[in-house]
């Protein structure tokens, strides 16, 4: 147990790269706030190349050199996006992992090694509601099940989708449903189908269920092999030139929409890397995704995957017994981020380096109640998620050495 682990290790010196993530120069948070609130590094993507095409090394330049001069590095992208016709392997998929070697080796040039991605079907990460106001009047991004259900079963319509859910969970979709206005409806479908900020796609209703049906026959399995597939083309890729891919758990971790999930704990872990066993296969570590499960062991999946975790998302959610969550502030809501942190620690000394580390989201709060942000990237919200890691960080690191 980690909790119990507490070497004589003497000096411990790798600390956190402290990152946040920005949406490129249109992002209302600019590069002076995240410097201001103590980061180095920035996680950002080139949002405007559409999922598939290559990212040319002259894209790739002009990025850096904008967050270059602010003072500061591009840690992390995140993300390269896979297209959906590599994931469900449809008619000319062989094509974009092509294209997706090619803005690795691309990234690899412009001297940019740390990349993220994730292999969710259809949706990137999904949530009900985009400000949900918690005790303290700050707003939070919450996933509420009877709205999601309300969402699946009476305004997508999906075939067959009361399979899914039990008699009680369909009976509070309803008294949801039966609750809402016009104009909820429309938002709830918004915030479920129009594209979270970096999910990179957008769809009608129409386009959604299209979208859905290329999944009619792709299972966990079939769904896990597409994604072995896709490392044992990308991988070697990337190793030979020192970058290092990291995965981000599905959001939520379990599966929606009758959709297959392969990235939501530690057995579906284990099972890529066993396929794939170098260590530029590596992870993502989202506190906030994997947190959602109860049986996830957050500060024992660090330890167990220790050796591979190039990137880390710090967030905590609240669960409740009907599988609704919410984003908590950072240090409360399930997430043991003492013993989290703790681990991230550990495995820093152990492989002498430091890992990027952003706070993953944040609530609308004070200034950000008043300005458009993009949903779970505020920045005084950001700023106090990270500013209460560091300081457990300072004292878990004052406490070993
Ligand atoms: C949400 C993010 C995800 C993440 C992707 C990684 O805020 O954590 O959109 O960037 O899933 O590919």
């Amino acid at each position: 147990m980690v909790n119990d682990y507490f070497p004589s290790y003497g000096k411990i010196r790798y600390r956190m790269e402290q990152t946040m993530r920005w949406y490129g120069p249109n992002d209302p948070v600019s590069l002076s706030d995240i410097k201001q609130a103590g980061c180095t590094g920035i996680v950002t993507a080139l949002h405007h190349i559409p999922n598939g095409e290559i990212w040319t090394i002259d894209e790739i330049n002009k990025r850096k050199a904008i967050v270059k001069a602010a003072g500061l590095v591009w840690s992390v992208v995140e993300s390269v996006p896979v297209h959906e016709a590599i994931k469900t392997q449809a008619n000319g998929f062989e094509l974009y992992i092509e294209n997706y070697k090619q803005s690795i080796l691309n990234l690899a040039t412009c001297g940019i090694n740390n990349i993220t991605y994730n292999f969710m079907p259809v949706l990137d990460w999904t949530r009900t509601d985009l400000s949900y106001e918690v005790a303290d009047g700050s707003k939070a991004l919450r996933f509420e099940m009877a709205a999601f259900v309300a969402f699946d079963l009476y305004i997508l319509k999906r075939k067959d989708a009361s399979l899914d859910y039990d008699e009680i969970t369909i009976k509070r979709a309803s008294d949801k449903f039966e609750s809402m206005n016009e104009e909820d409806k429309i938002l709830l479908q918004k915030n479920i189908i129009a594209g979270l900020p970096g999910s990179e796609e957008s769809f009608t209703i129409e386009q959604f269920q299209k979208a859905l049906d290329a999944y009619k026959d792709i299972d966990h399995l079939k769904l896990q092999a597409h994604l072995i597939y896709f490392l044992q083309q990308i991988i070697p890729v990337a190793e030979s030139k020192g970058v290092v891919m990291s995965i981000h758990p599905d959001d939520p971790p379990f599966s929606i929409l009758g959709l297959p999930r392969v990235v939501s704990n530690s057995k579906d872990i284990q099972a890529i890397i066993q396929a794939v066993p170098s260590l530029s296969n590596g992870l993502c570590f989202c506190t906030g995704s994997f947190g959602v499960i109860p049986s996830n062991n957050l500060p024992e999946m660090v330890q167990q995957f220790a050796d591979r975790i190039h990137f880390i998302h710090l967030r905590s959610t609240r669960r409740n017994e009907f599988g609704d969550f919410f984003e908590d502030n950072h240090l409360e809501g399930d997430v043991d981020m003492y013993a989290v942190i703790k681990a991230l620690v550990i495995a820093m000394h152990e492989r002498k380096c430091c890992i990027p580390v952003r706070p993953d989201h944040g609530h609308q709060m004070l200034d950000d109640l008043n300005k458009k942000t993009n949903p779970g990237y505020s920045a005084i919200g950001r700023l106090r998620g990270l500013a209460e890691i560091r300081g457990v960080e300072l004292g878990v690191l004052r406490s070993m050495n």
